[in-house]
């Protein structure tokens, strides 16, 4: 056989090669490249993207195989008005999702496509969502005219050949395609059409908005295709605690965007527990589905972490510092003049001179930070120490506990357990969390994020928490859920759990109720751990009355916290499942 030479077509699927086709005659773009996933086509096109200017190499010697990246200042995060779930009635998107009828969002989409990538090369980069023979795992192939995007497709998903092998002759595959226009902010649509298992993304180069395999085909059309498929597509971290015997247990967090879900998917147990391990399986997006033993089994579909790089360092994540030293391509960090990055909170103190995240000289007085707030790094995941030997497992792991956690300046205990499935799904569905900047506008303000996929569920959120009672019936052994709050504060403001590493301690109380071994106190919101059965041994400034605290519940703001439960409520009332209802008048009696 000769060899390819690079970018020459790589699959003989007619209908990749007639849809590739028609999507070309409508961009008609100068040139077109098939991405196989190979090394050298790794090192050609970071080199070119070098050349373009859209990576800046970082310091080799101290970051090898490190990029740079800065996103346009107008596009730095999430756009969720501009976000869209296409199906054929409003009804089926449901009040929580922006909606337009698919013939007339196709038809606009046309026009903004047409020749948009005159002049411009189109990537074809195909892609495996989990583990190579998985009976969860999916493909997908994008289109784009962003070398930025092929590049980091290849580090968060298995990308290249691996995927048409997958594929074989099948027609099933996620069609996805994006194109940057002149990333001006009026012509950013983010389409899904959910029917046809495709994707349109225009006028974005950010992260969530362009690397489809993410949160566009991973959770919303992802959610869609579980609901019809019967499993669960969730914005939820999977990680493995590894007791001192050898014993494991699987538990996935859901937590909003940029409220703790790497940080905690990497976590090194403190000191007090020695012997101790937490591996981590993903760190954003978990599909599960029901085992022959009736218990609910994880995969992660993707292949690398885009994490949240302010806050990042050596006391918060030593394990997420050692995986972006290098192979990593970080985006709207700070440049400093040796070659290297820096962030709010880094290890090092602060440059006395450096280019912010916008390219412009920063110095120690000046006021605006140097790194975006929602800067990201996107790194392989093998290259975390801790990464679970099970991630490619085709079967994935088993899940003990599934844990909801919002960020909450008040209201919300450290933690509590469910009383039953039920009970879980209702503390899941009315979960509330602060806004984050992963996502353009409102930072700060609390608003409703059923479990933490409100801005990712591809359906009527009604039908969506109806789903999640549905999976009840096909499992014999349903994970135990909790609620938990990393981020209550004093009348100060400042943080009454220290977080971190110390949330080891929840997750072994977690963990052994799981296993029958903890004792725990009854509430009117769940069960919360006794005093006796919640190590806070070596916690410095750590005493038994701040754990009171931490856990304390106010009954004034909890009468707040319900009305603003009905708000959601009566938003999708006309698909909202009787069960919650139900669960909301039995809190309301018991409080
Ligand atoms: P997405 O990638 O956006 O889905 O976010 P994520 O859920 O993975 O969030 P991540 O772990 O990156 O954390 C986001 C921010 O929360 C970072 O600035 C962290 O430093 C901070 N954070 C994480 N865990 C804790 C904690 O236990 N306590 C406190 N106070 N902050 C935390
Ligand atoms: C999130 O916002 O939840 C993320 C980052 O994980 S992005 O990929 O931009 O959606
Ligand atoms: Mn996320």
């Amino acid at each position: 056989m000769t060899k390819r030479e690079a970018g020459a077509c790589n699959t003989t699927n007619p209908t990749v090669l007639s849809w590739v086709e028609a999507q070309a005659r409508l961009c008609r773009p100068d040139q077109i490249f098939w991405c196989d996933g190979s090394e050298t086509e790794r090192q050609l096109l970071t080199d070119r993207a070098v050349t373009e200017g859209v990576l800046i190499r970082l310091n080799q010697t101290k970051l090898p195989g490190c990029y740079y990246h800065r996103s346009h200042p107008n596009d730095v995060a999430r756009v969720e008005q501009c976000t869209y779930i296409c199906t054929e009635t409003e009804e089926e998107a449901g009040p929580t999702n922006n909606w337009m009828q698919p013939k007339a969002m196709y038809a606009l989409l046309r026009e903004h496509c047409d020749g948009a990538m005159r002049g411009r090369t189109m990537f074809v980069v195909p892609y495996l969502m989990g583990p190579p023979g998985s009976p969860l795992a999916k493909v997908g192939v994008e289109l784009t005219d962003s070398i930025y995007v092929a590049l980091s497709m290849r580090i968060m998903t298995r990308m290249g050949d691996i995927a048409y092998e997958q594929l074989g002759a099948s027609e099933d595959f996620n069609r996805g395609l994006h194109c940057m226009l002149d990333v001006h902010p009026k012509r950013r649509i983010i389409a899904h059409f959910p029917h046809d298992n495709a994707i349109i993304s225009i006028g974005s180069n950010y992260g969530g908005n362009v690397l489809l395999g993410k949160k566009c085909l991973s959770l919303r059309i992802g959610s869609y295709l579980g609901r019809r498929e019967g499993w669960m597509a969730e914005h939820m971290l999977i990680l493995g605690l590894e007791s001192p015997e050898g014993k494991k247990t699987y538990v996935a967090a859901a937590f909003p965007s940029a409220c703790g879900k790497t940080n905690f998917a990497m976590l090194i147990p403190p000191p007090r527990f020695k012997g101790w391990k937490v591996w981590t399986v993903g760190d954003d997006i978990a599909w599960m589905r029901p085992g022959p033993d009736g218990r609910l089994y994880a995969i992660n579909p993707e292949a690398g972490y885009f994490g949240v790089v302010p806050g990042t360092n050596s006391r918060s994540n030593p394990n997420a510092m050692k995986l972006i030293e290098r192979d990593t391509i970080y985006t709207n960090v700070a440049l400093k003049p040796d070659g290297t990055v820096w962030w709010e909170h880094h290890d090092e103190p602060a440059p006395e001179k450096c280019l912010d995240w916008r390219g412009q000289e920063w110095t120690l007085h000046s006021k605006e930070k140097a790194a975006h707030p929602n800067s990201r790094f996107a790194a392989p995941m093998t290259n975390n120490p801790m990464l679970d030997p099970r991630v490619n497992d085709p079967e994935g792991v088993p899940i003990s506990a599934i844990i909801f956690g919002g960020r909450r300046a008040d209201t919300m205990p450290l933690v509590y357990q469910a009383f039953n499935w039920i009970h879980g799904v209702y503390i899941g569905a009315t979960m509330g969390s602060e806004m984050t900047a992963a996502a353009v506008g409102g930072a700060g303000q609390v608003r409703r994020d059923p479990m933490a996929m409100l801005p990712f569920c591809g359906y009527n959120m009604g039908d969506y928490f109806r789903h999640w009672l549905t999976m009840r019936k096909h499992l014999k052994h349903p994970p135990r859920i909790f609620h938990v709050n990393w981020f209550r504060r004093d009348a100060n403001g400042h943080y009454l759990w220290p977080g971190f590493c110390e949330n080891m301690r929840v997750l072994k109380w977690i963990v052994d109720r799981c296993a029958g071994k903890a004792d725990a106190d009854e509430t009117p919101l769940g069960w919360v751990p006794g005093p006796e059965c919640f190590d806070v041994e070596g916690l410095t400034d750590f005493s038994p009355d701040k754990l009171a605290q931490v856990q304390h519940l106010n009954y004034p703001d909890w009468r707040r916290e319900l009305l603003m439960q009905d708000e959601l409520f009566m938003k999708l009332y006309s698909h909202l499942p009787k069960e919650l209802i139900f669960q909301r008048e039995l809190l309301v009696a018991r409080l």
